[in-house]
C-alpha cells in the first residue's frame, strides 16, 4: 500500500467531509479512544478448553463448517489473537468464557472455577494492555442437556449453576480489580422450551430467584459490572425462552445490572438500533453482542451493512460513546477463523468511524425544521462520502493494515499457521 496514495486520499476526504461541515480529526480522536469487547470464542467454534469430551457446542446456539485450523489449546488461540490484534486499529478488550479458564489439563467442574485459573489471561492480556471481560457458561453441559439451568425445576440442577453464576462473577471482580478496569460479566442462559409451555409464569420465578442469590454478594462497580442477556428463541427453544428481553431489561433496570442487545436476539424486522436511546436514558449503560443474524440468530460474522450502520450509528447518535460497551458475537466455522474475526472487528470499527463521519448538525437542524427531504438527501449523500480513504488513513496511522492488504495478510497466516495444525 503506498502511503502517499492513502495520504493523499485522505487529504481530500477531509476536505469533503468538512464542506459537509465534518472534522474527520475529531471524528478519528473519538474513535481511537473506544474499545471493543473482542469475543474469543470465535477462534475455536465455542469450544473451551476445560479438557472434557463435552466440547460438542449446546444450548440453542451452533457454529458450522469444518474449515481446518482452529485452536486446539490455549497457547493456539493466543497466537491467533496476537495475531488478529496486529490487524485491528486502537486498543481492544478481551471477552473470556468460564470455559476458557487456564485448567492446566485438570478437570475443573464449572462450579469450581476460581480466579486462579485466569492468572495466566491476566499476565497475557497485562502485557499486551489488554483487558478483559467474562462470560459463565451454561451451555455445552450434561446438567444443562434437559435445556434448563438457572429456572430448572430440579433444586440440584439449579444449585449447580447458581454457584457457577457466583463463580463467575468472582472471577469477573477478580479481573477487574487486578487490571484496574471493570470487567463485565454477561450473563446468558439457554433456558426455554421446545413447544407450547404450560407454566410461563413458575419458570420465570425461578429465573428471578436464581438471579436475586447470584446478586446477593456486593461488587464494587469500579470492579464489576454484570450484564443479563436475554433472546427471542433458540434452537430447541422455539416457543418458550424464559429469559426474555423484556424479563431482563424489567430485571435489570431494577436492580443496577446492564441489559444486553445481542442483534441476532430478535425478530429479524425489529430494530436493535432503535433500541439503544431508550434504554441509555434509563439504564444509563448497556452491553452490545454485535453479531449478524441470517434470517435467524445464526451468529454470521459482522459485515458492514445496513443493520450495523444503524446500530454503531445510534450509537453515537445517542451520546453511547463509553457508555455502551461494544461486545462481538459471531462465530464462523468455515473460513479461516482469524478471518472471520477480523472482518467482522474491522466492519464494527467502520460503522462506527461511519457513525462519527455523519453530518449531524445539518440532519438534526434538517429534522427538528420539518425539511424531511433535506434530512433524506443528506442521509444519502453522506453514504457516498469517502469513507474508505478515512478508515485506510486511520489504519496506517495505527500502524496496521489497510484494508487492501487484510485478504493476503489472513491467507498468509491460513498457509503458515492455521493450515498446519492437522
Ligand atoms: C447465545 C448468546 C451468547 C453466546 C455466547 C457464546 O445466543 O448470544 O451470548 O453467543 O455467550
Ligand atoms: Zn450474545
Amino acid at each position: 500500500m503506498n502511503r502517499k496514495h492513502v495520504e493523499s486520499s485522505y487529504r481530500l476526504a477531509r476536505e469533503a467531509y468538512a464542506e459537509q461541515g465534518v472534522d474527520t480529526e475529531q471524528a478519528l480522536q473519538a474513535l481511537r479512544g473506544l474499545a471493543l469487547s473482542i469475543h474469543c470464542w470465535q477462534g475455536d467454534d465455542v469450544g473451551g478448553f476445560e479438557g472434557s469430551a463435552e466440547g460438542t457446542l449446546s444450548g440453542g446456539i451452533a457454529a458450522t463448517g469444518n474449515y481446518p485450523g482452529k485452536a486446539r489449546n490455549l497457547d493456539e488461540l493466543r497466537q491467533d489473537l496476537d495475531k488478529l490484534y496486529t490487524l485491528l486499529p486502537g486498543r481492544h478488550r478481551l471477552s473470556l468464557h468460564m470455559i476458557y479458564g487456564d485448567f492446566a489439563g485438570q478437570r475443573v467442574e464449572r462450579d469450581q472455577v476460581r480466579p486462579e485459573h485466569f492468572a495466566s489471561w491476566l499476565d497475557w492480556g497485562r502485557e499486551r494492555g489488554v483487558a478483559l471481560d467474562i462470560n459463565g457458561t451454561f451451555f455445552s453441559h450434561p446438567r444443562a442437556a434437559a435445556g434448563f439451568t438457572l429456572a430448572s425445576k430440579d433444586p440440584g440442577i439449579r444449585a449447580f449453576w447458581i454457584e457457577h453464576a457466583k463463580r463467575t462473577r468472582e472471577v469477573g471482580a477478580h479481573l477487574g480489580r487486578t487490571q484496574g478496569s471493570a470487567c463485565i460479566n454477561n450473563l446468558w442462559v439457554p433456558d426455554g422450551l421446545k413447544d407450547r409451555p404450560a407454566d410461563r409464569l413458575g419458570y420465570r420465578e425461578l429465573l428471578a430467584r436464581s438471579l436475586d442469590e447470584i446478586f446477593a454478594p456486593p461488587f464494587p462497580k469500579a470492579d464489576l459490572k454484570d450484564a443479563l442477556e436475554g433472546k427471542l428463541f433458540g434452537i430447541g427453544s422455539e416457543s418458550f425462552v424464559v429469559g426474555s428481553h423484556e424479563f431482563y431489561l424489567l430485571y435489570a433496570s431494577r436492580h443496577g445490572q446492564l441489559i444486553t442487545l445481542d442483534s441476532g436476539h430478535f425478530h429479524p424486522t425489529e430494530s436493535v438500533a432503535d433500541k439503544i436511546s431508550a434504554v441509555l436514558l434509563f439504564c444509563g449503560e448497556l452491553l452490545l453482542h454485535i453479531s449478524r443474524g441470517v434470517r435467524w440468530d445464526s451468529d454470521h460474522v459482522v459485515l458492514l451493512d445496513d443493520a450495523a450502520g444503524e446500530l454503531l450509528a445510534e450509537v453515537v447518535r445517542s451520546g453511547g460513546l463509553g457508555r455502551v460497551a461494544l461486545g462481538l458475537d459471531f462465530f464462523d466455522a468455515s473460513i479461516n477463523r482469524l478471518g472471520a474475526w477480523t472482518v467482522g472487528a474491522r466492519a464494527v470499527l467502520k460503522a462506527l468511524l461511519a457513525g462519527l463521519l455523519e453530518p449531524r448538525s445539518t440532519l438534526v437542524s434538517c429534522e427538528a425544521a420539518g425539511d424531511y427531504l433535506g434530512r433524506m438527501q443528506t442521509f444519502e449523500l453522506a453514504r457516498t462520502l469517502p469513507l474508505g480513504a478515512v478508515w485506510d488513513w486511520y489504519c496506517l496511522e495505527a500502524g496496521v493494515p489497510a484494508e487492501a492488504e487484510v485478504l493476503g495478510l489472513i491467507r498468509e497466516y491460513d498457509q503458515a499457521v492455521s493450515r498446519c495444525r492437522g
